[in-house]
Order: C-alpha cells, then structure tokens, then sequence
C-alpha cells in the first residue's frame, strides 16, 4: 500500500471517527518479512500491557522474538533473598509460546535492578559468588531449553571502564565472567549475550567492550554475542554522525571477526518536543539504515524494538526523555508509522519480495534533506601517520581526537600531534604583520580542550570593561554550537560565543571572559605571557546545565576561533578561522561558524 493511500485512508476514518483497519493488512507482517531474512524481529511487553487486546494482538502478529520488557530482572524476580516469584515471566513466557515467538531472557545481572537486600548488602566475594550463582541456575535452569538467549550481563561498562556496580566492589572485575559461566553451566545450549547502550559506534565505551569481549573469546568464557541497545535520538545515524552507517558497520563487523552474535536489541528513536513530518522521516531512515547495517552482515541475527506503541515506551517516563515521545514503529492507537513501513519495505525488497513503498516514497525520508546539517565533505586524511585526527579542512573543519587528556599548566607537550591551524588572516590585519595564533582542540571523557599559542609583539590588556568591550583589546574567542542545529541564525541555549581575554593572564578566578552565553560554558582557563606573546589552554565541560556533548566518533558541533588584538587604542586586528565568516558575523549568526568534528584517536 502506498503512503498516499494510507495518510488518506486515516483522514477518512479519523472524519468518519471509524476505528482504524491496520493499515499493514495489506503487506505481510513484520515476522514473515523478517523470515524471509533469516533474522528475528522483536519486541517487548510488562504483563498489563497484554491486557490490551490492540496490543497483544500487534505484539503477537507483526513480531517473532519476545523480550521480557522488564519482570524477568533480578530485582523482580527474588525481592527476597531465596524466594523466586516467576508469575509474571510464566505470564509472559505463555504469551510467547501461544504466539510462536522465540524469547529472549533479559536480564540476569544489571546493576539498575538489584534487590536492596543485594546491593545494600555486606557480602563477601565468595558469599556473593554464591548468591549469583544460586539467581542465575536457579532462573536460567527453569527456563531451560524454553529461553534460547539470555542478556546475562547488562551495561556493566561506562565510558572507558568497569561500571562501578555493587556486586563489581564485592566480587571484582571477574564477576561478569564468572556470570557467564554460571549461565553456561544452567543451560549449555543457551545462547549468553553481553548487552549494553552507548557503544553502536566507535567510542570509548564500544572499544572497552570490545577489548572485553575478545579476552573472554581467546580465554574460553562462554559468549556468543553482543546486544547493541540502540536507544537513538533522531538523526543519529544521519551521514558524518556517530552512527553513520559506516561506523556502525564498523564495530558490528570487528565483533563478528571475533565469532560473535550481533543483535540490535532495544531500538527507539526519541525526539525533542512534539513530533511532525519531518522527525517521523528522519525516524524512519533511522530505522531503515540500522535494519539495513545488520541485513547486510550474516552475524546479525535480531533486530528489536523497545516497545510496541509509542504510549507504552519507557522514554515517556524517563528523567531525561519526553513525555511526548513517539520513538517506536506503531503510534499510540496501534497504527504502523512511517517507519513502520520503512522497515517493512526493507525486509521485503531484501527477501526479494514485492516492494510495500514504492522508490520515490522511500527517496522522500531517505534522501539526505534540504535540513540536514553537514556540507559534503572531502574525505578526511592523515599527512602524518602520528597524528591523532586527520587533517584539518581549512576553515571548514577541525577534527578534534579523543579520548587525550590535557592538562592547563602552560606546557605543551602534551598537544603533540594533535593538529594545529594557523589563523593569521580575516577582515582587519595588523599594520605590521606581527599578530597570529593557532589554535588545537581534543576531547577526553569529560571535558573539551581548547589550545590558542598568539604571536603579538604587543599585549594590550586590561584596559577595558570586560562586560560590553572586552573583544577591544587581546583576546581570543572560541565558538561552540552544541545544538545539532548548524543551521541556527541566532544565539539561543546550546550555543556559545566564549571570548578568553589576555587578562587572564594574571590567573583571575574566575576567569574573565566575553561573549555571548560565555559564562553557560563553564570553562576553565590557564594564559601565560610567552616570548613571542601569550598562550592560552581552557578546558569546557561535555556536560553542563547547557548542553551534552558525547565524545563520540564524529559527533559534530558549529566551531568558530577568532582573534581580536590592540596595538594601544581599540581592536586593529581581526583574525578569523572559518572561512564562511569573512565579515566577522559569528557574534550574531552562529550559522558562520565552521565544524569540529570529534575523531576517535584509534580509528
Ligand atoms: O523499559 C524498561 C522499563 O519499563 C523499566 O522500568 C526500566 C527499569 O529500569 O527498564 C527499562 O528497560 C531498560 C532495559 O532493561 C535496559 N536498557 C535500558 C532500558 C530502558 O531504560
């Protein structure tokens, strides 16, 4: 059936306040599409939810893999010590079974759900070996045979190292392992999946797990895959972001050269505010180029969505999500979405099956959009190999390598070969040529760092009343936009103007800055006098009550870097990196500023 048709067919029943006919009647359903594929499709449910005839019904028809949405955790099963309560498993495991769906067991060992009695407890390392033990052969060995998969460890990384969980500080680094064993030794024939969010590309996190997971494949630890969550904001996977289908593809494919499993196993894609055409667009190519990733690559066996019907999906009641989310395939009234069909489209033309959308409705949400962000770009190199990012595109882009940790002590040694730009042109030169900077940025874990080396025979400092004419005599101006939005004409949250003034120079606390939402930056700065002129290091939270910047492989932000400079009376001299600002404009239009583009050292 055609787009078209659909939005049209919904209009009528939405005039005629009908009850709507599945749309999907007319193309087959998910699960068949899916097993034309030779891969799994599923979703998840609590037991209420079933109660809901729309739903068990959807659930039971469109999907062929069952995940346990959240009542088979630890937490739920043995609230008390030794008193296992699987009603509700049993409820779900029926459910399943009625419906032909293949479960997946999630999740045995989770440090979000852990009774009290567990993690508040005083255990010993051998006591609470015995405890999970006793948890995991008691649950997995019920379902023997009944629960092919099992999550046995969930997000047990965070950033770069070992989530600090509770039974991590009574058992030690092994307990992941010996949690696997233990699940091994209750059902040989289970397939045991390290599971966790945050590592769909190449990041830190991605390559802790990786690392991990390849020590207990060359030990004999008994693991057959990885679950990559896919808890996406829309856009994600948009080209030149994180999640591009190249970086994907990427880590997907480095696990499965280890013989592992891959499953996408918790797929929704959020948005901010309230949805229109344009996010149920980009959601469905979001959708489509993640379905696509895992068809093309034989180790990936499933492909699941966290939730049936947008009303139902935990996003609406997370802290940091939206209460009017609609992340999932079907909305709330249990109608398939956009991209509903977008996947389903996939599944067929790849099963070799008659199309569901025809090309140029698939052209219409895949195409890369008149809103997209990023230019095309060159593609990025390395003249030297030691470099930790490719070279910088001159006034268009900055790679910035991470994971590098600087320290603002003046030295310098510790930005070799990160790259460096020399800015010494823009609208007001100085009389004499004396006046350059260049400038580096990198990223750690935490906080963005922000390198300026100025040539200028001449400070001028000091002298002017930082609020309204700071930018009159030596300073040097950073620029962020954090927004995702590159195309923003305006300041608005997100996006800031950080002028560092060579005041600082005399280790003012806090430092003296300038510049539009300069103080929402948080920044911390080390300027020294040098011989040839000054030098200032400054670092920027990732994480501020403005903005959340990931450290991700190719996580873009707007970046501007500019030089004001006085030789006694007011600026003579205007410095300016990007090349889209010839007219010095980026005080008022941040859509002049030019990218930094986080670059992932190893990579
Ligand atoms: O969707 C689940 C929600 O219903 C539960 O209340 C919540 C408890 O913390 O867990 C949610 O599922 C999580 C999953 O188990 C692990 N990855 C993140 C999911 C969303 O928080």
């Amino acid at each position: 059936m055609r787009i078209r048709t659909i939005l049209a067919l919904l209009l009528l029943l939405a005039i005629f306040g009908m009850s709507f006919v599945a749309a999907q009647e007319e193309s087959p359903p998910l699960r068949d599409l899916a097993e034309a594929n030779d891969i799994y499709i599923g979703s998840v449910a609590w037991t209420q939810h079933l109660s809901n005839p729309r739903l068990a019904e959807v659930l039971g028809s469109e999907f062929n893999m069952f995940v346990h949405e959240h009542q088979a955790k630890f937490c739920m099963i043995q609230q008390q010590r030794g008193v296992f309560n699987f009603t509700d498993v049993d409820t779900l495991m029926d459910f399943a079974a009625e419906n032909n769906m293949v479960v997946r067991g999630h999740t045995l060992i989770w440090h979000s759900c852990e009774p009290a009695w567990l993690s508040e407890g005083d255990f010993s390392r051998d006591e609470a070996i015995e405890i999970m033990r006793d948890h995991i052969y008691t649950v997995v060995g019920r379902y023997k045979g009944r629960i092919p998969i099992w999550d046995v460890v969930n997000e047990a990384i965070d950033g770069g190292t070992y989530r600090n969980t509770p039974l991590l500080r009574m058992i030690g680094e092994d307990y992941i392992e010996l949690a696997f064993q233990f699940a091994h030794e209750a059902d040989p024939d289970a397939l045991l999946f390290y599971n966790d969010y945050g590592a769909e590309g190449l990041n830190a996190k991605s390559q802790a797990i990786y690392d991990m997971v390849s020590d207990f494949v060359a030990r004999g630890v008994p693991i057959h895959g990885v679950g990559l969550q896919m808890h996406l904001q829309v856009g994600e996977t948009e080209e030149g972001n994180w999640l591009a289908q190249e970086n994907l593809r990427a880590n997907m494919q480095r696990i499965a050269d280890l013989g592992l499993q891959v499953q996408v196993t918790e797929m929704d894609v959020r948005h901010g505010g309230t949805a229109n055409e344009r996010i149920y667009q980009r959601q469905a190519a979001d959708y489509r180029r993640v379905l696509e990733v895992c068809l093309d690559l034989e180790a990936c066996t499933a492909f699941i969505v966290w939730g049936v019907s947008d009303n139902l999906s935990w996003i609406r009641g997370w802290d940091g999500g939206n209460p009017q989310a609609e992340p999932l395939l079907f909305n709330s009234n249990f109608e398939p979405k956009l991209a509903y069909f977008a996947v389903a489209d996939l599944l067929a033309r790849r099963a070799g099956l008659e199309p569901i959308l025809s090309d140029e409705e698939v052209d219409a949400f895949m195409g890369t959009g008149e809103d997209t962000t990023t230019a095309a770009l060159p593609e990025p190199t390395r003249s030297n190999p030691a470099q930790l990012a490719p070279d910088p595109v001159a006034g268009v882009v900055y790679y910035a390598p991470f994971s590098v940790s600087i320290t603002l002590d003046g030295d310098t040694s510790d930005w070799e070969n990160i790259p460096r730009v020399t800015v010494d042109n823009g609208p007001a030169l100085p009389a004499n040529s004396d006046t350059s900077f260049s400038f580096a940025v990198a990223a750690d874990e935490t906080s963005l760092y922000f390198l300026a080396e100025v040539q200028d025979s001449q400070l001028v400092y000091g002298l002017n009343e930082p609020v309204s004419a700071w930018y009159l005599e030596d300073s040097v101006e950073f620029y962020l936009n954090t927004t995702g939005n590159l195309e923003a004409t305006a300041y608005e949250s997100g996006i800031a103007q950080i002028g560092i003034l060579a005041a600082n120079i005399t280790g003012s606390e806090p430092p003296i800055l300038g510049g539009s939402n300069s103080g929402d930056s948080h920044i911390s700065v080390f300027a020294m006098e040098t011989e040839t002129g000054y030098l200032i290091e400054a670092a920027v939270p990732l994480e501020t009550d403005a903005w959340s910047i990931q450290p991700r492989h190719r996580a873009t932000l707007g970046f501007q870097a500019h030089l004001n400079s006085s030789s006694g009376e007011g600026r003579d001299t205007k410095l300016i990196w990007s090349s889209n600002d010839p007219d010095d404009q980026s005080w008022t239009n941040p859509s002049r500023f030019g990218q930094l583009v986080l670059w992932y050292k190893d990579f």
